[in-house]
C-alpha cells in the first residue's frame, strides 16, 4: 500500500509529561495504517503562550501511513482524548496533558477549517525544529524552505534535550 512520511509532534505540560509522552508514541504505533518509523529525544522547553505556565515536555514522531490526513488527525484526537485531555475553549495554548499536532504530511500543503500543513506555528518552534532535525537530518519544508534554515532563524527559546 502507498503510504507517506507523516511528522507528528508531540506536547504535554500537565501529569507525568515524560511518561505521557512515551505511551503516546506506542499509541501512535499502534493506530491501524500507521507505522512508527523514528522518533525523537524528549525535550524540556518554556512554554511558549500569553499567559505564565509549565514547562513543556515536547518530542516528534515520524510516522509512515496510508491514511488521509484527516483521518489522521481524528486517530490522534482519540489518542488525546485517552488521556483526559481539558480544553478550555477560552484559553487558546491552555496547558493541557497531551498534545498532538500534523507538523508534516508528506509534500502536501493543505488549509482548510480543520488542518493546516504544514503546522502554521512550525517555523518558529524550535521545540518541533529540533527534534526533527535530530530525527532525520536536514530536509526541504513545503512552502518554507530547508529545515536547516527555519532552525537558524527561529525565535530563540529556553530548550534542554533529555537523555
Ligand atoms: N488543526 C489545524 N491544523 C492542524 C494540524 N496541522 N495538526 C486544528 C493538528 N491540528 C490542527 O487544535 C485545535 C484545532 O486545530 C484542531 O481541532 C484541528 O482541527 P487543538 O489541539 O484542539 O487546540 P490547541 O492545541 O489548544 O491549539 P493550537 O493553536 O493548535 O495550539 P498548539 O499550536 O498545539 O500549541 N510551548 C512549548 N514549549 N511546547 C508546546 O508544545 N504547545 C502549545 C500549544 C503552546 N505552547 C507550547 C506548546
Ligand atoms: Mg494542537
Amino acid at each position: 500500500m502507498q503510504t507517506e512520511e507523516v511528522f507528528i509532534g508531540l506536547g504535554s505540560n500537565l501529569g507525568d509529561s515524560a511518561t505521557i509522552i512515551e505511551q503516546a508514541l506506542s499509541a501512535l504505533d499502534n493506530v491501524n495504517q500507521c507505522s512508527l518509523h523514528a522518533r525523537s529525544s524528549l525535550y524540556r522547553s518554556a512554554a511558549l503562550g500569553d499567559s505564565p505556565q509549565d514547562d513543556y515536555i515536547n518530542a516528534v514522531a515520524r510516522v509512515d501511513t496510508s491514511l488521509e490526513p484527516m483521518a489522521l488527525l481524528l486517530e490522534l484526537q482519540a489518542i488525546e482524548q485517552a488521556y483526559y485531555r481539558q480544553r478550555d475553549p477560552q484559553r487558546r495554548w491552555a496547558s493541557r496533558t497531551l498534545d498532538l499536532d500534523i507538523i508534516l504530511f508528506g509534500n502536501r500543503i493543505m488549509a482548510d477549517s480543520h488542518l493546516t500543513i504544514p503546522h502554521p506555528e512550525l517555523a518558529r518552534r524550535r521545540f518541533v525544529l529540533e527534534p526533527m532535525f535530530e530525527i532525520d537530518g536536514d530536509r526541504f519544508i513545503p512552502g518554507q524552505g530547508s529545515l536547516s534554515y527555519l532552525i537558524e532563524h527561529a525565535p530563540e527559546l529556553a530548550m534542554q534535550k533529555l537523555v
